[in-house]
């Protein structure tokens, strides 16, 4: 009988939903392992052959914890809010709903062609309202909340009002925007407002100021990426930095416990470091500097404590509050000329340091150890949002500071021994410190450093600032707060009303609060986001119900927010809810959430290194905090799939000047002898690099006329290896794949390409190697050109039992790795042994069956019940190999004479020595070499080669 693989796959898929295969339940009996898949945005362009790649790495996973006795989660759902829809949307006029939902039914076709072991019954969308209930309900747990730096933990804000009302904010040790200072009598004092705007200081999801790329002609605020040298991207309009208010969550401060977490988890090195990065931890000092002639003091931070004697002048950020308080009357101009400026350069722009601006203030500071006065100076190079806005410049040790110096003409003073002041020598972290001069002015106490290391200096000064009242020791983290608003439509709405200009949060029981209706999906004429355009987008507070905004009175009825949520927030906790998808009571029961934990192994994309998988971190130790979530972190181990390169063909159009004519085009081994540009050319219509020039012509309608200069008679594309993107038209879809070869083939061979971390380039000249493995598989089961089913009671051959035995092991031991490349290789070379070997034995063959079944489970299922197993082959156990087959009966030795290799003999592993070397030397091929010799001595390494030395 045929491998048939169409009929075979259509038949499984269809049993599989018939019998609930995939689906996972609580089950205590059972211990869990949770795999888990990055959902993917269901694009309008489908799914190609990279998409899959990491699917069928964890499916393989998944199939083989549930054949070694685990209960499997391995789940599947969509990222469903996000920007091409709307964009879509903006220009169709078509709902992003109506894309979503059929780009999604796209998806699922393709997916279930592939044959994955999802649990489909669980299946989330983001943009459902029964989902997004849970991401409203989170940011209004985490606007209830604040953070305690004490314990590291959010708290609710109940306690901290409590606290202001007995103690005001004295000694208080949380996370803020800014310190705020008040008593218990000054805080009961306040007004209603006056308390909310104090508590936005403290809450983990708080409207805050935030500097932003604003764009009026788009009406929308851009991403650093979205803005080109001052313009945006699209369209090209000019975009300014303006403070806006915007939610922003709280993450920095968790940056510690982001830090701590990253020892507890199997992620890559290289993806830890990435996020270490990300947080930059840097442990410096704060020390006060008072201004001259003036009550004005501020606080700089510093990694480099041991450099106060070289401080030759200040720089605060231009967006220092200080900067006002500092400049002079004479220098008002320049300073507002200078701060203009700023406002039009990105923080990209301030970062990239190509050229040294700045303007002084007009104030002096007083270096608090030597009570010198050294000139205040503003500039882009000091970031508002970093430490504390403000630095010392020690030009002599810091590269920026030297830029600076050099190019405003300012003092600059080496303070380690023997340093030149050149590039070079900025980074000397090593090195004495010999010129922290004259002990005896009164501010310094006689404090010194002279002679120390700059360890033991910042060390020393360190000390001394925190005795002397002047500074402290300081942590800063260089992660930021994520801005959580988008002037979009297509995303969760804030379940957030305005109040006195206070935002209220909608009842908890009040939830989902769902996204409305608008006609079009572009931001309003007057600026305002596009759910300004909803008619109905008010909240009335005693209907406990969205209505009509025209009913606005600002006593029981009032406007809702009109910004939504980021693409981050759907899928921050999307795995805790796979663990109980359906329950309207909570985002997942505490059972559910004990039995399940976290996941095991998540399988997905480094590019996601510092976006999502640092926003789903910290979401999860929110819920943690809460007591939602039990366990701190969300992914436990983490494998990054490489991406799949396409392999792009090229045309070469003969340049012309004569637009009129038809193009002309010429074959790859000729083109150097004209003037040509490559032109990508749509890798369906090209077959082993050879187009298929009529396809062509009918591709596009300005090469109807096309002509061709070829070669051969053929036209030959040129290649190269590139992402694969549909602009380059190089991408490959799977259905087409399976159509011809299987769902099986296309699992192997995307494994059989490489490593499932590596890169690697999509080439389909394999793929008929891994359907020809498949058959000869299916060969060991039924006789070629007859329906003999071969299974049968014969008993097992030595050789055969080793066959198999040794597989299991291999295979067992690749897949805990996640080496399938090499995993496949031995069942290609297992296969052909058992076919060699005739193997009948329905033990081993049964055997054989679930060992592919990961990698190829719908020839598995077919022959399992072929074997008259009953169930399906996701249910067997994983077989264990037992060592005494392992072991070698025989080895092959190299048979050399005088040390040159001659021909190989197979003895019985123990064979004794004497007794080879009487067979070497009896054996007939070794006649030739030894006539006309003496055997002077016989050496034999053990296992590997005997070496007869001869002489005359
Ligand atoms: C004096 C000094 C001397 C510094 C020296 C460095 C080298 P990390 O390690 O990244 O934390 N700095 C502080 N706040 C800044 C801000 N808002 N914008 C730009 N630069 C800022 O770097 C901390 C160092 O960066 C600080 O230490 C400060 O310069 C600068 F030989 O102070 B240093």
């Amino acid at each position: 009988m045929e491998y048939n693989f169409r009929e075979i796959e259509k038949k499984w898929h269809q049993k599989w939903v018939e019998n609930k295969t995939y689906k996972v339940t609580e089950d205590e009996n059972k211990k869990k392992f949770y795999v888990l898949n990055m959902f993917p945005y269901p694009s309008g362009a489908g799914l190609h052959v990279g998409h899959p790649l990491g699917y069928i790495a964890s499916d393989i996973y998944a199939r083989y914890k549930r054949l070694n006795g685990y209960n499997v989660l391995n789940p599947m759902g969509y990222d469903a809010y996000g920007l091409p829809a709307e964009q879509y949307a903006i220009q169709t006029g078509q709902h992003p709903e109506v894309t979503t939902v059929a780009n999604i039914n796209r998806y699922r076709e393709q997916l279930d062609k592939i044959g994955f072991s999802f649990d489909w019954d669980r299946e989330v969308r983001t943009c459902d309202p029964k989902y997004y209930h849970w991401t409203q309900w989170a940011f209004q747990k985490m606007f209830n909340s604040f953070f305690c730096n004490g314990c590291q933990k959010a708290q609710p804000i109940e306690k901290l009002i409590k606290r202001f009302e007995e103690k005001g904010s004295e000694g208080l040790n949380v996370a803020q925007n800014e310190q705020i200072d008040f008593t218990a009598e000054e805080w009961n004092s306040y007004d209603d407002v006056k308390k909310q705007q104090i508590l936005m200081n403290y809450r983990i999801a708080y409207l805050g100021e935030t500097m932003v790329n604003w764009c009026p002609g788009l009406g929308t605020v851009l991403a650093n990426d979205e803005v080109v040298n001052g313009v945006s991207e699209r369209g090209g309009y000019p975009v300014i930095q303006k403070k806006m208010q915007q939610w922003c969550l709280r993450t920095s401060a968790y940056s510690q416990r982001l830090l701590d977490g990253l020892e507890t988890i199997q992620w890559s090195d290289s993806i830890k470091e990435t996020q270490k990065n990300w947080i930059g931890r840097s442990e410096g000092t704060e020390v006060v500097f008072s201004v001259k002639d003036s009550d004005v003091k501020f606080t700089i931070f510093t990694t480099r404590a041991d450099t106060m004697f070289g401080v030759t002048f200040m720089v605060l950020a231009p967006e220092s509050e200080y900067v006002q308080q500092v400049t002079t009357a004479e220098q008002k101009e320049e300073v507002e000329k200078y701060l203009d400026y700023v406002k039009k350069r990105t923080e990209l722009d301030r970062m990239a340091n190509h050229s040294v601006t700045g303007v002084f203030s007009g104030s002096y500071a007083i270096n608090p150890f030597t009570g010198e006065a050294i000139p205040v100076w503003i500039s882009e190079y000091v970031l508002a949002g970093y430490g504390t806005g403000a630095i010392m410049a020690v030009p002599a040790h810091d590269s920026r500071d030297y830029a600076f110096a050099k190019h405003f003409n300012l003092p600059i003073i080496p303070l380690i021994e023997g340093a030149d002041v050149s590039e070079e020598s900025f980074d000397a972290k090593e090195g004495i410190v010999t010129n922290s001069p004259v002990a005896g002015k009164s501010s310094m106490d006689g404090f010194s450093l002279n002679g120390l290391t700059v360890k033991e200096a910042i060390a020393a000064t360190k000390k001394f600032v925190t005795e002397k009242g002047i500074g402290r020791v300081k942590v800063n983290y260089r992660l930021r707060d994520a801005i959580f608003s988008r002037q979009r439509y297509w995303g969760e709405p804030f379940p957030v009303y305005y109040k006195d200009g206070m935002p209220q949060m909608v009842p908890e029981e009040c939830l989902p609060l769902e996204l409305p209706e608008i006609e079009t999906y572009k931001p309003t004429e007057t600026g305002e986001p596009p759910l300004g355009r909803a008619k109905k987008w008010a909240w009335d507070t005693e209907k406990k119900e969205v209505v009509d905004k025209s009913l606005v009175d600002n006593k029981t009825v009032f406007p809702l927010e009109l910004n939504t949520m980021p693409g981050f927030a759907g899928s921050s906790a999307y795995y805790l809810r796979y663990m109980d998808p359906h329950n309207d009571e909570a985002l997942v029961s505490k059972e559910a959430d004990e039995y399940w934990q976290n996941v095991d192994l998540y399988v997905g994309g480094c590019e996601h290194a510092t976006g999502h998988l640092i926003y789903s971190r910290f979401w999860n130790k929110f819920l943690f905090d809460l007591g939602v979530s039990c366990k701190e972190e969300p992914f436990q181990k983490l494998v990054n799939q490489g991406m799949i390169q396409g392999r792009s063909n090229f045309v070469y159009r003969i340049n012309s000047d004569d637009h009129d004519k038809a193009p002309v085009f010429v074959s790859l081994n000729l083109k150097k002898d004209y003037d040509v540009t490559p032109i990508h050319v749509d890798v369906n219509i090209v077959s082993n690099d050879v187009l298929d020039i009529e396809a062509f012509k009918a591709w596009r309608p300005e090469y109807q006329n096309a002509e061709f200069i070829l070669e051969d008679g053929k036209y030959i594309c040129g290649w190269a290896i590139e992402k694969m993107s549909k602009s380059m038209f190089n991408v490959v879809n799977p259905d087409m794949i399976v159509e011809k070869y299987g769902a099986d083939t296309l699992r192997l061979y995307e494994m059989f390409l490489g490593p499932v971390e590596a890169s690697k380039p999509w080439d389909t000249n394999g793929i008929d190697g891994c359907h020809r493995f498949l058959k000869k598989f299916w060969g060991l089961f039924y006789e070629n050109r007859t329906d003999n089913f071969l299974p049968c009671d014969e008993a097992a051959k030595p050789e055969s039992l080793k066959s198999v035995h040794k597989l299991i092991k291999k295979v067992s031991e690749d897949i805990e790795k996640f080496s399938y490349n090499t995993s496949i290789s031995a069942f290609m070379i297992a296969v052909n042994e058992l076919g060699q070997q005739k193997c009948r034995n329905k033990e081993l063959l049964t055997d054989l069956v679930i060992l592919i079944a990961p990698f190829a489970p719908h020839i598995a299922e077919e022959l399992w019940a072929a074997l008259g197993e009953q169930g399906s082959v996701c249910d067997a156990a994983w077989p264990k190999y037992d060592e005494q087959y392992l072991k070698e009966n025989d080895m092959q030795l190299t048979i050399s004479f005088n040390g040159k290799a001659r021909f190989q003999m197979t003895f019985p592993v123990d064979t004794p020595n004497e007794e080879i070397q009487k067979q070497v030397l009896a054996d007939e091929k070794s006649q030739k070499y030894l006539e006309g010799f003496n055997v002077l001595k016989v050496i034999i390494v053990p296992k590997k080669i005997v070496n007869v030395v001869l002489k005359k």
